[in-house]
């Protein structure tokens, strides 16, 4: 089966689109790991050395270019699979916590701790701007948390081969905190909030709360979840 698209979305671990390689962040040690895993046994291609605390990796669809993030930034590594050292970390915010790429790998966006997503141009690279969550207005159900913390995100890829129609979804930590009637041991207090965006980082007039939301499915289209329980 040849796989012709797939989200992005923010990780310690990622795979070229061929799996040919694997990059780890390995976020004690302060490296990155890749790995060679198509044509025989895996096998360590490189150990990548100075990071710091990476949280996040992210492979170009070109198969050999690397980004990380790590607490002092952003950094492209070219021929990832030869590469020892991080280079110079572009700084992007206080402390970055998610990356993921656009489709064509042309563009990436790092949240932020403090609440920011911020866009980067992969070829520099370059921060090309950012976008403030806490507190900000979202048509449909804002303003944003004033606490909002950006720790995870995900883009969408309808597989049309343009970057400028595509979601990027921010789950923010940590709830808003709500009142709801219930039983006194349930935890109930809180309401999930995702904002949209689109790739200029525009917040969309689309903001949904769910209460406890437990997953969000980005594929094509962007669904929030409700709870899922399961008896065992
Ligand atoms: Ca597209």
């Amino acid at each position: 089966m040849t796989e012709t698209f797939r989200p992005s979305r923010s990780t310690t671990i990622d795979i070229t689109a061929e799996d040919h390689l694997i990059a780890a962040a390995i976020h004690a040690g302060n490296r990155v790991d890749v790995l060679q895993v198509l044509g025989g046994p895996p096998a360590t291609a490189a150990v990548i050395s100075g990071f710091d605390s990476p949280r996040g990796v992210a492979l170009h669809p070109d198969g050999s270019t690397l980004f990380v993030i790590d607490r002092r930034g952003f950094y492209r590594v070219d021929g990832a699979a030869g590469a020892t050292a991080a280079g110079a970390a572009l700084s992007v915010c206080a402390e970055p916590t998610a990356l993921v790429l656009t489709p064509s790998g042309n563009r990436a966006f790092v949240g932020c701790l403090e609440g920011v997503v911020v866009e980067v141009d992969t070829a520099g690279p370059a921060v090309v701007g950012a976008t403030a969550l806490r507190g900000a207005a979202a048509a449909a159900g804002g303003p944003l948390p004033y606490n909002a913390a950006v720790m995870a995100l995900a883009l969408s890829n309808d597989g049309d081969g343009d970057d400028d129609n595509e979601t990027l979804v921010v789950p923010l930590f940590y709830a808003d905190p709500v009142s709801i009637a219930g039983p006194e041991d349930a935890d109930v207090a809180g309401v999930g909030v995702v904002a949209l965006l689109d790739v200029n980082r525009t917040i969309l007039p689309e903001v949904r709360q769910r209460q406890h939301p437990t997953h969000v499915v980005v594929d094509g289209s962007v669904e929030v979840g409700d709870p899922v329980v399961t008896m065992i």
